[in-house]
C-alpha cells in the first residue's frame, strides 16, 4: 500500500480538504506537535483555510522528539483524522500542516523570526514552560529554562526560544508576532506573558519592556479528549484513505475552542470550524479547567488504583460513575455563572462524552504529571469551596486518590511510574513514613508551593484530605470508591 503523500493517492471514503494545500504559505508555527494539535488547531486552521484562504500553513515543531517530524514530513504534512463517536466513525485528510522541524532549535528560530510567520501557538503540556506558577516568573530550575539563560542565543525551551526570536525580530525591524498558548493553564496567555516577559528581563530589561508593550499574548481554551494513536488509529487510517498513514489520530466527535480576540498581527478565520472568539477567556477556562479537567484527574487517579484502563470503564462502574457526577457538581457550586451557559447540562455532555465507547482514553495517560494539574484544577475550586463554606469532601476526595497514587504501587503491589516532575522530590518527602495518612498528608500537602497557603493551613482543609486517605489506605481504592459514593 502506498504511503499518503499527495491527495490525488486517496481512494477512500475520508473527506479531503476544501483547497489546495500547496497553494498557501505558512503564517503559524506551532511548539508542541503531538496528537493534541493535531485533533485541535491543526482542524480548525484547514476548515478556515478552506472557508477564507490565506498562507496560514503551519509548521509544526517537536521540541525533543523525532518520532512525531519522521511520520508527517513524508506525507507532506498531510494525516488522517478519525472522529469516533457512538454514532459511528467519520475520517477526513488534513493539510494544514505544512511541515515539522524535529529537535532542531536552529531550524525552530529560523522559523520563528520568518517574518512571513505571524502566529506562534503552543502546547508544551503544563510542565514544558518552566514557569514558577506561584511567582509568576521563570522557573531556574527547570532544565530548558536554566540551559538558555546560560546561552541564551542558542535557546532549545520554549521561553527562551520566544524570547530569542522576538529579539531577533525586533532588531531586523519585523514585526512581533502574536503568542497564543493552547494548553490547560489557567489564565494562559497572561501567565504565558509574564513568563516571556520575566525571561527577557533577566538578560535585557529594555526587550522585555518591548515584549510587554507590542507583544499580544491572547488567552484560550481549548478542549478535544485525544487519547494516544494506537495499532487500530492506523489500521482505520488505511480503511478511510487506502494509503498507508502512520500520522494518523483518533479523537472524539466534541470539539471547542475558546479564543480572546486579539491578534493584531492578523488570525485564520477559525470561527469557520467553530471557534468562539470573546473578549475574556477566563471564565471557560475555569470551567473547562475545573469541571472537565478536575474531574479528569479524580476519576484518573481512583480509576487507575481500582483497575480501570480507560475512562469508559470507570463510567461503567457506577461507584466511580457516582464520584464523577457529585465532582461535577462540586465543582459547578464554585464557578461564577457564565451567560450562555447551564452548568447542568455541561457536567451530563462531559458525561456523555468519557461514556462514549468508540473512544480508549487511558486512566495511566490522564495521571501523569499531577502536581502540574491539580493546582488548577482541584484546589483552586477547593480554595473557593472553603471561603464560601461549601463541601470540601469532593475536592479532598481527589487529592487523597492522587496522594495514594503517589505511593507508586496498586493495591495488589503492582509497581508503575509516577511520570511526574517532581517525582524525586515526592519520593524523598515519603521516604521512611509509616502508611499513615496523617503523615503522607502532611509530607505531601507541604511540597514548596504545591497548594495556595490558605488552603494548606486551613485545618477543615487538611482533616477531610487525611480523612479521604485514610479511607482509602484502609479499605484499598475499589472498597474505598463504593464508600465514598454512599456516602
Ligand atoms: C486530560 C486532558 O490528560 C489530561 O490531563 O485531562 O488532556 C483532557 O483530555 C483534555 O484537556 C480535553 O480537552
Amino acid at each position: 500500500m502506498s504511503r499518503l503523500e499527495s491527495l490525488t493517492a486517496l481512494h477512500g471514503p475520508a473527506r479531503l480538504p476544501g483547497y489546495d494545500p500547496q497553494a498557501h504559505g505558512r503564517g503559524i508555527v506551532h511548539l508542541g506537535i503531538g496528537a493534541f494539535h493535531r485533533a485541535h488547531q491543526a482542524v480548525m486552521t484547514d476548515d478556515a483555510l478552506a472557508a477564507q484562504g490565506g498562507d496560514w500553513r503551519i509548521t509544526g515543531v517537536s521540541l525533543r522528539s523525532t518520532e512525531v517530524a519522521q511520520a508527517l514530513n513524508p506525507q507532506n504534512g498531510l494525516y488522517t483524522l478519525i472522529e469516533r463517536g457512538a454514532a459511528g466513525t467519520s475520517a477526513r485528510v488534513i493539510g494544514a500542516i505544512r511541515d515539522v522541524i524535529a529537535a532542531d532549535p536552529a531550524a525552530t528560530l529560523a522559523a520563528l523570526v520568518d517574518a512571513q510567520v505571524r502566529i506562534v501557538t503552543l502546547t508544551v503540556t503544563e510542565k514544558g514552560y518552566g514557569i514558577d506558577r506561584a511567582r509568576r516568573a521563570p522557573d531556574p530550575r527547570h532544565p530548558a529554562v536554566a540551559a538558555d539563560l546560560a546561552d541564551p542565543a542558542h535557546p532549545s525551551g520554549a521561553l527562551g526560544l520566544l524570547t530569542e526570536a522576538l529579539r531577533l525580530r525586533r532588531a531586523a525591524g519585523v514585526a512581533p508576532f502574536t503568542v497564543l498558548c493552547c494548553d490547560n493553564l489557567p489564565e494562559n496567555g497572561a501567565l504565558l506573558r509574564d513568563g516571556v516577559t520575566g525571561f527577557a528581563r533577566m538578560r535585557d530589561a529594555d526587550l522585555a519592556d518591548w515584549i510587554a508593550a507590542e507583544v499580544a499574548f491572547p488567552s484560550s481554551m481549548v478542549d478535544r479528549i485525544t487519547p494516544a494513536a494506537t495499532a487500530e488509529t492506523l489500521a482505520e487510517a488505511e480503511r478511510q484513505t487506502g494509503c498507508t498513514d502512520l500520522a494518523a489520530i483518533e479523537t472524539e466527535p466534541f470539539l471547542q475552542w475558546v479564543i480572546e480576540d486579539h491578534f493584531p498581527t492578523g488570525r485564520p478565520a477559525w470561527e469557520a470550524g467553530g471557534a468562539l472568539f470573546v473578549s475574556d477567556v477566563a471564565p471557560y477556562e475555569r470551567m473547562k479547567l475545573t469541571m472537565l479537567n478536575g474531574s479528569h484527574s479524580m476519576l484518573a487517579y481512583a480509576g487507575f488504583l481500582s483497575g480501570k484502563k480507560y475512562v469508559r470503564d470507570v463510567m461503567a462502574d457506577p461507584a466511580l460513575a457516582a464520584l464523577v457526577a457529585r465532582h461535577h457538581a462540586a465543582a459547578a457550586s464554585v464557578l461564577p455563572p457564565l451567560p450562555g451557559i447551564d452548568l447542568a447540562a455541561y457536567a451530563a455532555a462531559l458525561q456523555d462524552r468519557f461514556r462514549n465507547p468508540a473512544i480508549a482514553h487511558e486512566t495511566f495517560q490522564i495521571a501523569m504529571d499531577g502536581t502540574e494539574k491539580l493546582p488548577q484544577r482541584i484546589f483552586q475550586p477547593a480554595l473557593v469551596a472553603l471561603e464560601q463554606g461549601l463541601p470540601l469532601r469532593p475536592f479532598a476526595f481527589a487529592t487523597a486518590a492522587w496522594m495514594r497514587y503517589a505511593l507508586g504501587e496498586t493495591d495488589a503491589g503492582q509497581a508503575y511510574a509516577l511520570r511526574d516532575p517532581r517525582e524525586a522530590e515526592i519520593r524523598t518527602a515519603l521516604a521512611g513514613l509509616p502508611r499513615d495518612a496523617a503523615a503522607i498528608g502532611a509530607a505531601l500537602m507541604d511540597l514548596p508551593g504545591f497548594l495556595p497557603p490558605a488552603l494548606r493551613d486551613a485545618a477543615d482543609w487538611r482533616r477531610s484530605v487525611t480523612e479521604a486517605l485514610g479511607l482509602i489506605l484502609a479499605q484499598g481504592m475499589a472498597h474505598a470508591v463504593g464508600h465514598e459514593a454512599e456516602a
